[in-house]
């Protein structure tokens, strides 16, 4: 079963201009492909991976490696592209807006916490918001690596490799961080992802 590169669930040129067509373009149609592509080479070499699902690769493989990096990646970039939506933006509501309150003490201090994590990954990776044993927490990772090799269920990511910014705001990663939290963050995304957590 070759794994595929799912198409991003809004047109290319619908988060202008928080987030260009030329962005996504390449984000997507380059960078997130070329994992794709590489993950199927990997696996036909090793003529073993075949019948398991992209979760499972992650879970089975080594970080870093080949397999784990592309995989990974793939996961990542398909977990962000619904992070984020044409007008997102502003503040969630319900039971993610309590969850956030109740462990982060507000929404302000969550922004906080989630930009410094943004800027505090030195290199290429990303950062995060985590449910771990039912408690909302903040994290990054670096390159490809992923909550579900933590035992945390992703809630909300941002992409800090350089890649996913420099066309919009090249080398201003604050910027970036600060745009997606204000005009491109999902929260009924997020809030879904909540309502499966552990
Ligand atoms: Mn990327």
């Amino acid at each position: 079963m070759a794994i595929t590169l799912p198409p991003l669930p809004y047109p290319k040129d619908a988060l202008a201009p928080h987030y260009s067509a030329e962005t996504l373009e390449f984000h997507h149609g380059k960078h997130h492909n070329a994992y794709v592509v590489n993950l199927n080479k990997l696996i036909d070499e090793k003529k073993a991976d075949g019948s398991k699902s992209l979760e499972e690769i992650i879970m089975a493989a080594e970080n870093p490696g080949p397999v784990f990096n592309n995989a990974a990646q793939i996961w990542n970039h398909t977990f962000f592209w619904n992070c984020m939506k044409p007008k997102g933006g502003g503040e969630p509501t319900g039971a993610l807006a309590e969850a956030i309150t109740r462990d982060f003490g507000s929404f302000a201090k969550f922004k906080e916490e989630f930009t410094a994590a943004g800027m505090g990954q030195f290199g290429s990776g990303w950062a995060w918001l985590v449910s771990e044993g039912g408690k909302l927490k903040v994290t990054k990772t670096a390159n490809a690596d992923l909550p579900m090799k933590h035992k945390q269920t992703a809630l909300l990511t941002v992409d800090v490799w350089e890649h996913a910014y420099y066309i919009d705001y090249r080398n201003l990663r604050p910027k970036w961080i600060e745009t997606f939290l204000g005009s491109l963050v999902n929260w009924d995304f997020v809030a879904q992802n909540l309502k499966g957590a552990k």
